[in-house]
């Protein structure tokens, strides 16, 4: 099954994606997701000029062999750009792979373990009242997991809140950058009160999670995890940039609220520390940013003793490939704890057509042979690419401050 063609395919459907096409002999083509949120055509270039002149002629069903080749041999190692690549490569071959045999990509990891795969989404507002609305409507259509978020009184422009109506977007086109500000101490002031606020109002069953976005120090973690004891959540996200990992071991003396990170890791390197030291409870490492399947399946096994689960970034900027992929993953690992699901934008879906299906708070990826997605080329090319950048954060005083 040797490789015969492959092409990166750049499109903005609502937003951009890097999507890779891979073609064997015999006609089976794989999809690969190489989106990386405002540095997309980086990516792109790493495909096109350096990788994809190596896989042409390679066979298709040494996955493991061709993920070696592409960290290991080429001396230059890890960080966002190279590892979004291999981690496109390394879908495509599995989505080959499982098309070839016939079977849905789960089964060639040692098939499910659970029905389905938890899932949560992003409610969002100004308000108290505003978000505990938004989130009824999400469990009126059956979620059970809940992302809670808000406007922080005092601060003008914070993450997780949408300038406009609809679904919450971080990246905005064009090259003005948006401007988030941030100080810590009307955030840790508030944040008790709004979850004081929605568990009064939703009561004790939901699933409540809240994403701190890299923003606070240590000390400030370990005083907003212990005030948000009572109220349940079922992790505090990125309370803390991860590059401290030892920053997780002081929030850990000063709270028993479990704790996520990970999203912008890409090597088990990134987590040795954070694992093997018990400081967190769910790694958010997801497929496409981490170099794909094959290591995110060791990472999990390397997690599985420590009783850190994992629970997989699944953010708008992760294309319908790389979310198909994760779905494979969670459904067959042992140690899942829940996979965030955002959405994408309609006219995402109308280029990426999916398989996977939606049901009592749970996703499951399909039983169609591979990872289930197509990718509509004729559409894509309905959207060309639009220069996007994430937004910046400044402290009060117009200090450059984490996002
Ligand atoms: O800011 O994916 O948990 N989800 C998040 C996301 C990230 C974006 C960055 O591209 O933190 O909203
Ligand atoms: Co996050």
């Amino acid at each position: 099954m040797k490789i015969i063609g492959a092409e990166v395919i750049v499109c903005s459907p609502g937003r951009n994606f890097v999507t890779l096409k891979i073609e064997c002999e015999g006609g089976i083509v794989g999809w690969g997701d190489a989106t990386l949120n405002g540095r997309e055509l980086s990516v792109a270039s790493y495909l096109r000029d350096h990788v994809i002149p190596l896989l042409i002629g390679r066979d298709a069903r040494k996955i493991e062999d061709t993920w070696q080749l592409l960290y290991r041999g080429v001396y230059w190692r890890r960080g966002p750009v190279t590892m979004a690549a291999i981690g496109a490569v390394d879908i495509a071959l599995w989505d080959i792979k499982a098309k070839a045999l016939g079977v849905p990509l789960y089964q060639l990891f040692g098939g499910a373990s659970r029905d389905g795969v938890l899932v949560y989404t992003h409610a969002t507002s100004t308000s108290v009242e505003g978000v505990v609305k938004v989130a009824r409507d999400l469990m009126a259509k059956g979620w059970k997991a809940v992302r809670i978020q808000t406007s922080v009184p005092g601060l003008n422009n914070t993450y997780g809140v949408s300038a406009s109506k609809g679904a919450y977007e971080p990246a905005s086109r064009g090259t003005s950058l948006v401007e988030e500000t941030w100080d810590s101490r009307p955030y840790l002031n508030w944040a008790p009160k709004l979850f004081e606020g929605v568990r009064a109002e939703l009561g004790p069953d939901p699933i409540l999670l809240h994403d701190g976005h890299h923003r606070l120090t240590p000390i400030e973690a370990g005083r907003l995890g212990k005030a948000l004891e009572p109220y349940d959540l079922f992790w505090l996200e990125d309370a803390v940039t991860g590059e401290l990992q030892s920053g997780f071991d002081v929030v850990r003396q000063h709270t028993t609220t479990p704790l996520a990170l990970g999203e912008v890791f890409n090597t088990i390197w990134d987590c040795q520390h954070l694992v093997t030291r018990q400081s967190i409870d769910y790694l958010r490492m997801t497929p496409s940013h981490s170099g794909g399947l094959t290591p995110l399946r060791k990472i999990a096994a390397f997690c599985e003793p420590y009783q850190v689960k994992m629970a997989p970034h699944g953010p708008s900027d992760i294309s319908p490939v790389a979310l198909a992929a994760a779905l494979h993953f969670d459904l067959a690992i042992h140690n899942l704890g829940i996979q965030e699901w955002m959405g994408h934008h309609d006219d995402t879906m109308k280029v990426f057509r999916t398989n996977y299906r939606f049901a009592d708070g749970m996703l499951h990826p399909s039983d169609a042979p591979g990872l289930g997605v197509t990718f509509d080329e004729a559409e894509a090319a309905k959207y060309p690419y639009q220069q996007a950048y994430l937004p910046i954060a400044r402290k009060l005083d117009g200090t450059l401050t984490d996002w």
